[in-house]
């Protein structure tokens, strides 16, 4: 899944009703982009964007924070969100590595027997020393959505891929298991964007 995925998870959990957008399901997903570029004045002539009114807002990370905010899942004081805005940033990390594994074998390689291993243990002593069954404070954050996000995409290539990771497995199996997340991947339809 693209870089909107986790912006759609953070609707879904929070039961919010939007109009989702993507390019290729009725046709070639390439040149509706190119359409929607001529049409649409974009920041960044990029996608995800997030229609408000008649504003238009880029780069997902943007609005996933502004999302976040907005609906109390930032994290619950000042060091609560300085510390879920931190492990979101990791997440951004190993997900681009995870991305260039499609471009060259070596990227696949390196990401595999380092990359992974070692940045999940982070995740994993991460949990540990929160000890509670989120990363930030006692409750969910947009830090966990984003977290379960990446094990998301990466096992849907890598299945197994947690399997020496017990406590981020139990995460992400807790964060699927949330209603409304559960019922969104239950009907999820796939895209590239
Ligand atoms: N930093 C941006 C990157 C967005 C991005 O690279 N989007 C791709 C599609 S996944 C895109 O629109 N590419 C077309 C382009 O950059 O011209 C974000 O996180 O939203």
């Amino acid at each position: 899944m693209g870089k909107a995925e986790l912006i759609r998870l953070i609707f879904a959990y929070l039961g919010i009703k939007y109009t989702d957008k993507r390019f290729g399901q009725n046709g070639d997903a390439f040149l509706e982009f190119k359409k929607f570029k001529e049409e649409k004045e974009t920041p960044f002539n990029q996608v995800p964007v997030l229609a408000i009114g008649n504003l238009i807002f880029a780069q997902s990370q943007a609005i996933v924070r502004y999302l976040s905010k907005k609906y109390n899942i930032s994290g619950n004081n000042e060091l609560n969100e300085f510390y879920a805005d931190m492990i979101y940033c990791g997440v951004q990390d190993i997900h681009h590595k995870f991305n260039n594994t499609n471009l060259f074998k070596e990227n696949e390689t390196t990401f595999l027997n380092e990359e992974l291993p070692k940045w999940s243990g982070y995740f994993e002593k991460l949990l540990k020393k929160n000890n509670t069954s989120y990363f930030v404070g006692n409750e969910l954050t947009y830090a966990d959505l984003a977290v379960f996000n990446l094990y998301d995409d990466i096992e849907t290539k890598y299945p197994n891929s947690l399997n020496k990771f017990p406590l981020l497995k139990e995460h992400t199996e807790l964060i699927s298991n949330l209603p409304n997340i559960k019922n969104y991947i239950a009907n999820r339809k796939e895209s590239v964007y």
